[in-house]
């Protein structure tokens, strides 16, 4: 980045930073990941320079022979990997792919439902805060016995509630996903099924997922997570749903423009067909399953520790951890992780009566270390590793209802934990892990 360091030394300084600060921690964030050097190369291109508004063959702008044939490519490897009639790749991410559905697919005030974000379901699922919950109708199924979804429940509330759109797929659920079972649920009530599966989108192509393909009538996915492209999304439309209405493709190319965004980033468009191509490769298969075994290791580990994990377990890439049976705040311990090198979220955990801010949870997932080349050996390591820094804040609990006892107790637990050494040491020994498994 030699013009770079030329022309702007400050942010130079902080690109080099973050470089440092991502090969030297164990990067643990559930819905983070590494991209290929070629990914990176792609964003860095010309094709940031050009507005393409409009679709392959149908712009609003000249000059876009070059666009066409990239989002054209991008469209057919994923039709390809996901076995779909139509994808749309524009969707800056996540949240606008999703809002792009709804806008498309409902009326002002019509019903989603989805699972709420107190249980793992997602803020563009309908919650009151967010664009969905605002301009449509929104209700939310509950996880059942064991924290696992409880599809005769779902089913029921379905059927009762009657939503235009039923929404599968999460941010915070550490169990498979009977898409079958949804798709059946879907019919009865005569509604659109959206697989939202950014999560465990890598799961699927690598076959360590049933894949919502056959069940859903539209699934939407980020393109960062573990399918370890750039930031971005797509959308794509299934058989089922094309044949349930011939215009979906139409009515989403329409929300995507002129409904809520402009010109496609095609510098983003292009590096998605790059990730693509990768995760069409054995090799990408291999990593999939990767992903599984370690967090099934760490789980295991971590469990004999005395960690609490919801529903028991993990089947895919991500375990949730309860910490009210360790007297730890979620926060808390994401403050001490982070001192000791692991870098995870805080989060929700059913029946937390915390606050989102200070949740009674923490998040963590195995994709980053994986991508890095981490193995059941190296989880059994990380294990012992969350065992020791959250020893160091064990009895650092916050109260759900005092806001000042809370807000004092933070302050003086976080500078605790800024001058504990065994963390600092902790931090080290991550360090040197760190650096016998190089990034991308
Ligand atoms: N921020 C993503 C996650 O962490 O799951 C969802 O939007």
């Amino acid at each position: 980045m030699k013009n770079l360091k030329k022309i702007d030394p400050q942010i130079y300084e902080l690109v080099k930073r973050e470089e440092k600060r991502q090969h030297d921690v164990l990067e643990m964030i559930a819905s983070e990941n590494y991209t290929s050097q070629a990914v990176m190369e792609t964003l860095g291109s010309v094709l940031t320079n050009k507005y393409s508004e409009g679709f392959p063959g149908k712009r609003y702008y000249q000059g876009n022979e070059i666009a066409d044939a990239v989002e054209a490519l991008a469209q057919e490897r994923a039709k390809k990997l996901f076995g779909v009639p139509y994808v749309n790749v524009q969707p800056l991410s996540g949240s606008p792919a999703n809002s792009a559905v709804y806008f498309a697919v409902l009326q002002n005030g019509e019903k989603i439902m989805g699972l709420s974000l107190a249980m793992g379901g997602h803020i563009t699922h309908g919650h009151k805060l967010g664009l969905s919950g605002r301009f449509f109708t929104s209700v939310h199924y509950e996880l059942g016995k064991g924290d696992v979804l409880d599809y005769d429940a779902i089913e029921k509330m379905a059927l009762k509630e009657k939503p235009q759109i039923l929404i599968c797929g999460y941010t915070a659920y550490p169990r498979k996903i009977n898409f079958k079972r949804f798709g059946e649920i879907a019919d009865k009530v005569g509604c659109y099924l959206m697989a939202d599966v950014s999560h465990i989108t890598g799961l699927i192509i690598a076959g360590e997922h049933l894949s919502p393909v056959p069940y859903a009538h539209i699934v939407t996915t980020t393109t960062h997570k573990t399918l370890r492209g750039p930031r971005g999304a797509m959308i794509m439309v299934t058989e089922k749903g094309l044949k349930k209405n011939p215009d979906l493709p139409k009515k989403l190319e329409t929300a995507i423009i002129p409904g809520l965004q402009g010109g496609p980033h095609d510098n983003q468009t292009a590096a998605i067909a790059v990730a693509l191509q990768e995760a069409g490769s054995a090799k990408f298969k291999t990593y999939g399953k990767q992903i599984v075994k370690n967090a099934a290791v760490l789980a295991q580990e971590l469990m004999k520790y005395g960690f609490d994990l919801v529903s028991g377990g993990t089947d895919n890439h991500l375990l949730l951890i309860d910490l009210r049976g360790k007297n730890v705040n979620g926060r808390i311990a994401a403050i001490a992780l982070e001192k000791a090198g692991i870098v995870l979220n805080y989060n929700g955990v059913p029946g937390d009566m915390m606050p989102p801010l200070y949740a009674s949870g923490i998040r963590l997932g195995t994709p980053a270390i994986t991508t890095r080349g981490m193995k059941e050996k190296e989880m059994k390591k990380i294990a012992s590793w969350y065992d020791r820094a959250i020893r160091e804040v064990e009895g650092m609990s916050l109260p759900s209802d005092d806001k000042i006892k809370r807000a004092v107790l933070m302050k003086a637990y976080t500078v605790q934990i800024e001058k504990n050494n065994n963390l600092k040491a902790l931090a080290k020994e991550v360090k040197s892990l760190c650096a016998k498994f190089p990034l991308p």
